[in-house]
């Protein structure tokens, strides 16, 4: 089997830069997206995301007529699925968050129709287990003319796998090529198909599983990562509370060889490792104790910084009973979701600046070196954007929520700091 014409429905951040991978390793991709403005920006050899690399990228596949982004989808050899997959509305604090496979499913309708005998199909979205064998079902729905593996086995007309992406944000162009792929089929012959299928750019190994094994592998990266944050969270509230600086503790086990604790901060953001614990916890609640532990106790971190922030102004008016707190500054050092990156979205520094705005009459100043302009939900909670030379000049209370290089490069002494990166501690 060969492919040639690949499809990529959902053009985020990790369907753009696959299908333009596949598009500079010579297949013919056609990009699938429900947003206009997505596939106009395509088109015109520009790309809607910030991914180092990928824009050079794109550009050239467009020009060279092997990318070109649709809102419909087309027919094709290979279809892979790269849309989102949120939570459903939480409807009471402390429910357990429930994916929302809305995304997947509207994908598989949309190309059911366009499917042909021989096509393969592969789910990438991060998904809890049991998703492929219910897409597949889907399909299966929508096409009673074509066979497929739960019926047909490797008889089957359509093939279907799911490959989890597993890329890291900011890396992603690099990543996609060198790391190692997890497959699983929902036959062998599925696996095999995807395998070839990877190959065409894929330098990391390609290992072969089942769909579910597939799709638990990548709940499971993340939720170790998740795992452990919250445990280096953990300590760092503990430490607090015993007068014991955290950073020395950490590097100190760490010099232990079997022992490698991640760093504490003012929360886990983005959108992959505080979501899809959730997906384990969601399927196996009564199993998944202590990955729903880590959930809670990350989640909670940002709320701890807040109420660390609501003594520093405490102490701060009571060593200066000449002020009021409408004459308090306080700087946020980063809003990123993490160091050295422009991305904003979920980020647990973004919110805690907004609710230290929204809690405090002074001002608040949001320091982000990667940016140009403060998000508007920021700036309605009256966050006001601050160079950072500016910021340490100005503010009484310094909050670091980012270690950002600028920021690590420029360490200094301050008396009321809160350090959550410990990068000036
Ligand atoms: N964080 C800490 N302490 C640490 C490390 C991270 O507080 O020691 C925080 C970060 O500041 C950030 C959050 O965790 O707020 C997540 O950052 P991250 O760098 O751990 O991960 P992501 O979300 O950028 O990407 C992860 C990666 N997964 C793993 O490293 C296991 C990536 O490989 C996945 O492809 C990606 O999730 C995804 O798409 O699922």
């Amino acid at each position: 089997m060969s492919f040639e014409t690949i499809s990529v429905i959902g053009l985020g951040y990790i369907g753009l830069p696959t299908a333009a991978m596949f598009a500079a390793y010579g297949k013919q991709v056609i990009g699938v997206d429900v947003n206009q403005d997505t596939v106009n920006t395509i088109n015109r050899g520009k790309i809607h995301i910030v991914e180092p690399e990928l824009d050079a990228i794109v550009q050239k596949a467009v020009n060279d007529g092997k990318l070109k982004a649709v809102l419909t989808p087309e027919p094709a050899d290979a279809f892979l699925i790269a849309v989102p997959t949120p939570f459903l509305p939480i409807e009471n604090e402390g429910d357990i968050p429930q994916p929302d496979l809305k995304y997947i499913q509207a994908a598989a309708k949309a190309i059911a129709p366009v499917l042909k005998k021989g096509d393969l199909v592969i789910l990438e979205s991060t998904s809890p287990v049991g998703t492929t064998e219910q897409m597949a079902e889907w399909l299966a729905a929508a096409r009673a003319d074509l066979t497929f593996p739960k019926t047909e086995g490797e008889k089957s007309d359509i093939r279907i796998a799911h490959c989890p992406e597993r890329v890291l944000p900011g890396h992603v162009v690099r990543e996609l090529v060198e790391n190692d792929r997890v497959i699983g089929g929902l036959t062998p012959k599925c696996s095999q198909q995807s395998v070839e299928l990877y190959k065409t750019f894929v330098q990391g190994d390609c290992v072969i599983t089942n769909a579910r094994t597939a799709e638990m592998t990548k709940l499971t990266e993340n939720s170790c990562r998740d795992v452990q944050i919250a445990f280096a969270n953990e300590l760092s509230i503990i430490c607090d509370e015993l007068d014991i600086n955290v950073w020395e503790l950490i590097s100190l086990a760490n010099r232990h060889p079997r022992i490698n604790i991640l760093q504490p901060g003012p929360g886990v953001g983005g959108h992959c490792i505080a979501v899809d614990p959730w997906f384990i916890v969601s399927k196996t609640p009564e199993q998944a104790r202590l990955i729903h532990v880590a959930r809670q106790v990350n989640d909670a971190k940002p709320q701890w910084v807040i109420n660390k922030v609501k003594i520093a102004i405490a102490d701060f008016l009571q060593a200066n009973s000449d002020k009021t707190a409408k004459d308090v500054t306080v700087a946020c050092y980063g809003l990123a979701f993490k160091a050295d990156i422009d991305d904003l979205r979920e980020s647990p520094a973004l919110e805690i600046a907004r609710q230290i705005s929204d809690m405090h009459s002074g001002r608040t100043l949001g320091v982000e070196p990667n940016i140009s302009a403060l998000p508007k939900k920021l700036k309605k909670s009256g966050v006001s954007y601050s160079e950072f030379e500016k910021a340490k000049n100005e503010a009484d209370i310094h909050i670091i929520l980012v270690d950002h290089k600028a920021f690590k490069a420029s360490k200094f002494q301050k008396k009321h700091l809160i350090d959550t990166k410990g990068i000036w501690t």
